[in-house]
């Protein structure tokens, strides 16, 4: 069952310079940086209240991050969403007709389980689900 909104994730070509607008100007907490292999891409986490933002870089230009700001430029790349049981979950959106990037969930930021669902499905969002 989604729970709240976990994160927004935002695409950018330069993680360290963005970092700086969001800690130093916005002044949010800064959660900590991290390489996501299975990705392709390293993140950055700041805190604002019960959420969170993430900047997403690509570490390759074969990352679908990579595609993506060659396409569409920098800016919101997804909408993640917490849930309690994502197995259950992707099951229910799968039975519901949603097209799934993943049909089993892989190791996110953090250890979580992530799955995507096609923007296709989502009227043209990338859509994330996350289960700590
Ligand atoms: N938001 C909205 N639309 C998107 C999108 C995004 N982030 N990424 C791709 N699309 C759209 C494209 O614009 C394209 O639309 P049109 O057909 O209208 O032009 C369509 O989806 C297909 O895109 P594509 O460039 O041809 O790319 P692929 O089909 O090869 O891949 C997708 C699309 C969604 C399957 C791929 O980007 C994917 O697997 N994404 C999930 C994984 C991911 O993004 N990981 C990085 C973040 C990891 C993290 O935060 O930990």
């Amino acid at each position: 069952m989604l729970k709240k909104i976990d994160h927004i994730g935002i695409a950018v070509k330069d993680i360290d310079e963005t970092s700086k607008f969001y800690r130093d100007m916005l002044g949010m907490e800064f959660h900590g940086m991290e390489e996501v292999a299975d990705q392709k891409v390293k993140v950055a986490f700041f805190q604002i209240g019960e959420t969170h933002i993430e900047l997403v870089c690509p570490t390759s230009d074969d990352s679908a991050v990579a595609k993506h700001l060659e396409k569409k430029g920098e800016g919101i790349h997804h909408i993640c969403y917490a849930t309690d049981d994502i197995v259950a979950d992707l099951k229910d959106l799968k039975d519901k007709g949603a097209r799934l990037v993943d049909e089993v969930p892989r190791t996110g930021a953090h250890g979580a389980k992530i799955a995507f669902i096609h923007p296709k499905t989502s009227k043209g969002v990338l859509t994330e689900l996350s289960q700590k």
